[in-house]
């Protein structure tokens, strides 16, 4: 049986649409049964339609507290009953009880070498630094953010006349090659999280998360 995963959105979706596209594998470990965005006019919600996937709006404007956002989502959330909560470009923090809620089947992706550069416009902060690599991580979301536990990380070069949006695109690349990855190692549980470490085949992840040795 395969996992159903529900992706949470905010903005344009291409994490989504990779995603979507691993799903079509025959034996890719998860299925999306739907996807939540925060912003009505997110453009990952056509994604999602284009593919029969259901889809639902709930805007952070209508509630007046992060809790009571965080609570309709968490219902609206266990309304498609996953197995995994995926964040793609989902842009609200989330509270400590809506972590807890759903911890170990919580994943994110985060566009930066963690433990660098956690919060926003990380690729402006990477060039600001004279950083020579960057690139995107995927973890586990705990209630400190972007600070839970790596699953895999992919670098990028920064090369000297870059700007944000080149460093980006290039991120971005990677972000489409690791993440269908990651999704499909959580929905066959090569990948789970005990305490605050995440485990490939049961064994305890090194902080920068999976490295191959191919
Ligand atoms: N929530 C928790 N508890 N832990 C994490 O690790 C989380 C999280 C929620 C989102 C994604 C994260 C990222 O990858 C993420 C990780 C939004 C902000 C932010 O400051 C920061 C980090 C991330 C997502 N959001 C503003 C807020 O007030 C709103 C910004 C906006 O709307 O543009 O929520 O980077
Ligand atoms: C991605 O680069 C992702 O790493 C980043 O937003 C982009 C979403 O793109 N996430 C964050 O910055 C979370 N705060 P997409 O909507 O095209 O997948």
């Amino acid at each position: 049986m395969r996992s159903r995963i529900v992706v949470l959105i905010s903005g344009g979706g291409t994490n989504l649409q990779a995603i979507i596209d691993a799903c079509k594998q025959d034996n890719y470990g998860g299925e999306i049964v739907a996807v939540v965005s925060n912003k009505a006019d997110a453009y990952g919600l056509t994604r999602a339609q284009d593919a029969n996937i259901a889809t639902s709006v709930l805007s952070h404007k209508d509630f007046d507290s992060r809790e009571s956002y965080d609570s309709a989502l968490v219902a609206e959330i266990n309304n498609y009953q996953p197995d995994l909560i995926v964040l793609a470009g989902f842009m609200r923090i989330l509270t400590a009880k809506f972590v807890q809620k759903f911890q170990g089947r919580l994943i994110n992706i985060h566009p930066s070498l963690l433990p660098k550069y956690q919060g926003l416009h990380t690729h402006q902060r990477a060039i600001d630094a004279g950083d020579i690599e960057h690139g995107v991580s995927v973890h586990f979301v705990t209630e400190e953010l972007d600070g839970g536990p790596v699953i895999l990380q992919a670098k990028v070069p920064v090369f000297p006349e870059d700007n944000a949006d080149e460093l980006a695109q290039r991120v971005h690349q990677q972000e489409h090659r690791i993440y269908p990855m990651v999704v499909n190692w959580c929905c066959t549980k090569r990948v789970t999280m005990a305490e605050e470490y995440a485990l490939f085949d049961g064994v305890i992840l090194p902080i920068s998360g999976y490295a191959s040795e191919e």
